[in-house]
Parts: structure tokens; C-alpha cells; sequence
């Protein structure tokens, strides 16, 4: 294979960030590397959709802010929910700004995302201080960080030499930074060990119609090296079987992690 792959519990004890580890454990116990993208405008289907679900996956992502009726009742009953299925929650947030305003972003306003998200994630454009600012709130409740290094979307901007200098900034922040929202393995220069977390996967659609693009949980597992599988519409999209296709895509993964094992 183009990227060696060890194994989740060989790669475990080389994360200092105690939400990495869980988050292996959790993949490792479950036998899941699938992440489900609730993007759903209703507290409540997000909610149903989590509790379906929650079985098969080893991470929920959500985007706060497409909720209508985000209230502290509904973080509780996520929470609860992570909870009873053993799941993390990632808030695909994408902070962009100066360290000083994404500290507010991620500690006050309307989401508090810090007092309820294991996982958050950013853009590196700003620099270091972005990495810096959600640290000093993070850190310190035990949550990591994720930084985007490439996008799925057709015509991204991003750049070999941009995602290259993503790895740099994370290499500055291991206690930190777990992993990247790529398309591929992203070795590092410094010899830190990263998750890769994927979106843009289907087993179903090419795309969107908006520039999304969908490859398989092979493509992205065994040619590209990545470590889970994100996964929306796929699963939840109208006239789909959220439980049927959560089982589908959570054994495509597994299988397609077991076949890279093997490569
Ligand atoms: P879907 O599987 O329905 O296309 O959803 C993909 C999810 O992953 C969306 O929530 C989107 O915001 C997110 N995402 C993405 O699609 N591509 C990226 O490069 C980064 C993302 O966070």
C-alpha cells in the first residue's frame, strides 16, 4: 500500500491527548471507524438520528448552528446520549479567525461548544494564535482539535504547500491538534502520529449538485490511508434506512480497515 497502515491499538499509546485515546478505544471496541454528520435543521431529528445510529458509529458530528431549536435541554440529551451508545461529539465549527475571537467562539455565545463538544475543528489561515486561542480554552476540558488541511468540495483552494504547512502547525501542538479533516494519510515531518478523519464518503452518489464529492470507504481506507469515515446524507438522506445504512456503512468501513491491515 502507498500508506502503511498500523493498527488502531498499535497507534494508541502514541497519543498523549487523552479524547484520542478514547476515541481508538471506542473505534477498537465497536469495531466502528464511522462518524455520522447529523446535519438536521430539529433538535429533536438530530436527537432521533444520534439515538438510531449511536450503535454503529464511533463519533457524531454536528453543526450547531444549523439548529433551529438549540437549547442546553438538547446538549443534555446528546450528551446523555454519547453517553448510553459510547460515542464522541465533534461540532464541525471551522473556526477561521484570530485567536482571541474563536476563544469567545468556542467558550460563550449561544453553543458553548467547549462545555459539550470532545471535539472541535479549524481552519489554519490565521496562523498559529488560532491553535493557540482554542487550546488555552480546550485543553484544560480535556478536548482536542482537528485542523482541516484539505476539503472534498470540487475547486478547493487549498494547496499541497497549504496542507503541508497544516501538518507543520499541528507538529507545534500535539498535546492538542489529534488529527486533520483530509482526504489522505498526512505523515508527519516531526514523527507525531494524526487520525485522519474524512468527509465526502458514499457508497450510493458521486455528489451533490454543490460541489461535494463522494468516494468510497475503500478508496479513502485502503488507497488514501485515512483513519474514519464521515458520513451525512448517505445515511439519512430521505427514503434511506438511517439504522440499515449506518450497519452498511460501519462494516464497509470495518472491512475496508481490515483490507488495509492486510495490503
Ligand atoms: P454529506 O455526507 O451529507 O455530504 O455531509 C458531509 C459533511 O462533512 C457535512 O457536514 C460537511 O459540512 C462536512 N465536510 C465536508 O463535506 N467536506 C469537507 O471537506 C469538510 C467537511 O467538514
Amino acid at each position: 500500500a502507498v500508506y502503511p497502515r498500523v493498527s488502531y491499538e498499535a497507534r494508541r499509546p502514541r497519543f498523549t491527548n487523552a479524547v484520542a485515546t478514547q476515541l481508538l478505544d471506542l473505534i477498537i471496541a465497536k469495531q466502528s471507524n464511522l462518524c455520522v454528520s447529523a446535519d438536521l435543521t430539529k433538535a429533536a431529528d438530530v436527537l432521533q438520528l444520534a439515538d438510531q445510529v449511536g450503535p454503529y458509529i464511533c463519533m457524531l458530528k454536528t453543526h450547531a448552528d444549523i439548529i433551529e431549536d438549540f437549547d442546553a435541554k438538547f446538549v443534555e440529551a446528546l450528551q446523555k446520549l454519547a453517553e448510553k451508545h459510547r460515542f464522541m461529539i465533534f461540532e464541525d465549527r471551522k473556526f477561521a479567525d484570530i485567536g482571541n475571537t474563536v476563544q469567545h467562539q468556542y467558550a460563550h455565545g449561544v453553543h458553548k461548544i467547549a462545555d459539550w463538544s470532545h471535539i472541535v475543528n479549524a481552519h489554519t489561515l490565521p496562523g498559529e494564535g488560532i491553535i493557540s486561542g482554542l487550546k488555552a480554552v480546550g485543553l484544560p476540558k480535556q478536548r482536542a482539535l482537528l485542523l482541516l488541511a484539505q476539503m472534498s468540495s470540487a475547486g478547493t483552494l487549498f494547496t499541497e504547500a497549504y496542507t503541508q504547512q497544516t501538518v507543520v502547525l499541528a507538529d507545534k501542538h500535539p498535546d492538542f491538534v489529534i488529527g486533520f479533516i483530509a482526504q489522505r494519510a498526512l505523515p508527519s515531518p516531526a514523527g507525531n502520529d494524526y487520525l485522519v478523519l474524512t468527509p465526502g464518503v458514499g457508497l450510493d452518489d458521486k455528489g451533490d449538485g454543490l460541489g461535494q464529492q463522494y468516494r468510497t470507504p475503500h478508496d479513502v481506507l485502503v488507497k488514501d490511508g485515512c483513519d474514519v469515515i464521515i458520513v451525512g446524507r448517505g445515511i439519512y438522506k430521505p427514503g434511506r434506512d438511517p439504522v440499515a445504512e449506518a450497519k452498511r456503512y460501519q462494516k464497509a468501513g470495518w472491512d475496508a480497515y481490515l483490507a488495509s491491515l492486510a495490503a
